[in-house]
């Protein structure tokens, strides 16, 4: 009987309010397989209903931050049924980062590659490191950009740029980036996980009303101007009747630091 013990796709660490979920294939560059995206999609769903975690750092281990679809396996997979694929492990994982009612950020740590530069696109900020790169790479075997990276790129940088990085399929390095408005933060390489940890921490720390600022960014992405005030009016009245809400009146009347419970 074998006693070899599977390595997990995804690693999980806790502390101090954040989750770190590392994408944990890197002889393979973090490429995605379905044990990954659902290992993915499981732990930020835990995430949900655990109030210890108050925010999420996405990173890869080794070089690299992930590869995009596993081509091996996609290519041994003879009768692959891509939209069921997609349908079943992709959509829920994506959806996993986005309904999360609490801060994703992906450090990017190396080349985000094909879906793997759709799960950074996915986060709510990203911070890469100076050796880090964004490679739009579906083009290069025929494919079309997907997991979600049609929909949040163009509105991301806009639909000339994101139209230009997804036919020629050209890399961007960290710092072009940063100057087209793809990533938040450039940070040295070595400094890269403390630098995500601490932004998220810092987050950790803030008032429920973070999870609410989520959701409202996520549903003006699709809204008219007018179904977005009556958004922002629905959920300013949830924030204030929260804990939250009042300790921040309260810490800015008796001129002291708010200490935010999350709740
Ligand atoms: O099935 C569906 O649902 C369809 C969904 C598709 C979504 C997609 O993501 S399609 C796009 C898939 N990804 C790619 O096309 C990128 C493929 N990889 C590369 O182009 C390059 O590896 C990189 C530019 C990312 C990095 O290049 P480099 O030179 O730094 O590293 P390398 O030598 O190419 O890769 C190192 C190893 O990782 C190598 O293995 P080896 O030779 O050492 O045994 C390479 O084969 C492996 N690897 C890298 N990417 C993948 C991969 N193996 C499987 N799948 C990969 N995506």
């Amino acid at each position: 009987m074998s006693t070899e013990v599977a390595t997990p796709p995804v690693l999980q660490e806790q502390d101090s309010g954040v989750l770190t979920l590392t994408l944990n294939r890197p002889g393979v560059l973090n490429a995605i397989n379905d044990g990954m995206l659902d290992a993915l999609a499981t732990a930020l769903r835990d995430a949900v209903s655990d109030d210890g975690v108050r925010a999420v750092v996405i990173t890869g281990a080794g070089r690299a931050f992930c590869s995009g679809q596993d081509l091996r396996s996609a290519a041994s997979d003879g009768e692959l049924n891509v939209r069921r694929h997609l349908r079943e492990h992709y959509v829920p994982a994506i959806h996993a980062i986005r309904d999360l009612e609490k801060p994703v950020i992906g450090a990017v740590n190396g080349v985000a590659a094909g879906a793997g530069f759709s799960l950074a696109l996915a986060c709510d900020l990203r911070v890469a490191s100076k050796s880090a790169s964004f490679l739009q790479a579906f083009v290069r075997i025929g494919l079309i950009p997907d997991a979600s990276s049609t929909y949040f790129l163009p509105r991301l940088i806009g639909p000339a740029r994101a139209a230009e990085l997804m036919m020629l399929g050209e890399s961007v390095e960290a710092k072009r980036a940063l100057e087209i408005g793809l990533v938040n933060r450039v940070v040295a390489d070595e400094a890269l996980l403390k630098e995500a940890r601490a932004l998220a921490a810092r987050l950790a720390q803030g008032p429920r009303s973070i999870g609410f600022i989520k959701h409202a960014l996520n549903r003006s992405l699709n809204n008219d101007l007018d179904a977005q005030l009556l958004v922002e009016e629905e959920l300013q009245d949830a924030a204030t009747g929260t804990a939250d809400f009042f300790e921040g009146v309260s810490a800015f009347l008796e001129k002291r630091p708010a200490r935010f419970s999350g709740r």
